[in-house]
């Protein structure tokens, strides 16, 4: 089979709009709201005017309908400029992409159309205080009333709650089930019972919001539930098999900026009448860095590559989140070291990079999680 890397003119295309914008619109405002903590409305609202939002959803539907690959070429550039505005541009994609896998024509009509005809901020709800990794284990619960499910229990850590006006919601019906008890919800905003709670005060990625959201006898018609009952484990599984790599391009764009802030300071600085690039100390650092970071970016290609010729990619999609977002940890420490004691301060632009990629070990999935299902799934064929 031919292998090519070569990318078509749309899809430059698409990286110099998301590159220039990114530039032009993210990137002067990314100190400030790491400082203030600030959701900059403004800047979702011209992604999504832009067409750089929702962009897994059919065209059929409204949205961009992007290839996995053309997504990764978009959040890579994104992320370069500002990871937590990238993670509330990327959340629509995570939160609808249940509605594209197991809604129903008429669901995908209702549900998505609203999010390409206008501005509007949807989240992902399956963690819970009690568990995150353990997703099978969750204890909102969902009780059958006639044609309503009527939801009670707690998602935290919820990315873009307090703004969004839908919920992709994961509830069980029977917890002695586990898995098979699962089921996925549209749950919008303004039902009776759904409130907003904590707001948390994050190390990174400050420019997105992250909050709980509470179900307290929330009655959501039959007709919101995405798939039939107990498929929604499967559904969540699947849909973080195809967010996974887009998490992996965000974390090469974060990698990348520290990479390019390090060698451009290394040319600059001097110490012994040289530039400090000249050291081998820093040489060699810059050396391991751009291996990392290629090897990443080849990592999520690769995963969304497959994912685009319809193949399941649960194996390459953990290999390229978990490498990915553990060398941007890795390359982001690497370039303040090589910055020194200005890097660690905040005038510089690199602590916050490395305050930002950590999140990408963590969420969609925790890096030890991800070393689990590439094990298994590696095993599984190896047999
Ligand atoms: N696609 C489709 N189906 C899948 C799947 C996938 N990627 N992964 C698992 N399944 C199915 C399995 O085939 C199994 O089905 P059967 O019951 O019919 O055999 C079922 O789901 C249960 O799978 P499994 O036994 O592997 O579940 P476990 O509880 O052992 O482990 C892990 C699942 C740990 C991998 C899962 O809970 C996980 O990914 N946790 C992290 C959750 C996460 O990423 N949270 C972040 C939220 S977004 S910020």
């Amino acid at each position: 089979m031919p292998i090519s890397f070569d990318l078509t003119s749309e899809q430059e295309e698409l990286r110099n709009l998301a590159a220039k914008f990114a530039r032009e619109e993210m990137a002067p405002k990314a100190a400030e709201c790491d400082r203030s903590g600030r959701f900059p409305e403004e800047i979702y609202r011209k992604a999504w005017e832009l067409g750089l939002m929702n962009l897994n959803v059919p065209t059929e539907y409204g949205g961009s309908g992007l290839a996995l690959l053309d997504q990764c070429l978009i959040t890579e550039e994104l992320g370069r400029a500002c990871g937590g505005m990238t993670t509330s541009i990327l959340a629509n994609c995570l939160a609808l992409q249940p509605i594209n896998l197991a809604g129903t024509p008429e669901q995908k009509k209702r549900f998505l159309g609203e999010f390409c005809s206008g501005y509007r901020l949807a989240s992902f709800a399956l963690t819970e205080p009690g568990g995150g990794s353990d997703a099978g284990a969750l204890k909102t619960r969902a009780r059958r009333e006639g044609d309503h499910y009527v939801l009670d229990g707690q998602k935290c850590f919820i990315t873009n709650a307090p703004q969004a006006s839908l919920y992709t919601v994961f509830a069980t019906v029977d917890p002695a089930k586990k898995h098979a008890g699962i089921c996925a919800f549209v749950v919008p905003r303004d039902t009776p019972g759904v409130s907003i709670g904590r707001e948390e005060d994050k190390l990174g990625q400050r420019a997105s919001s992250t909050a709980t959201v509470i179900f307290e006898g929330v009655r959501v018609p039959v007709d919101h539930r995405l798939g039939e009952e107990g498929e929604g484990f499967r559904v969540a599984m699947a849909t973080l098999d195809s967010t996974r790599t887009p998490i992996g391009a965000l974390a090469v764009g974060i990698a990348r900026a520290a990479l390019e802030h390090a060698a451009r300071y290394s040319r600059e600085r001097t110490s012994f009448g040289v530039p400090i690039s000249q050291h081998q100390a820093i040489a060699t650092k810059i050396g391991t860095m751009v291996q990392e970071l290629e090897a990443a970016r080849l990592l999520t290609w690769r995963s969304a590559w497959l994912v685009d010729h319809g193949e399941r990619a649960t194996l390459e999609s953990s290999i390229a989140k978990c490498f990915a977002s553990d060398s941007a940890m890795r390359i982001c420490d690497e370039a303040i070291q090589i910055f020194g004691g200005y890097g660690y301060m905040r005038d510089y632009p690199v602590e916050k990079l490395l305050r930002d990629a950590k999140l990408c070990q963590i969420y969609e999935g925790a890096n030890e999680i991800q070393r689990l299902v590439i094990a298994r799934e590696y095993l599984k064929r190896f047999a």
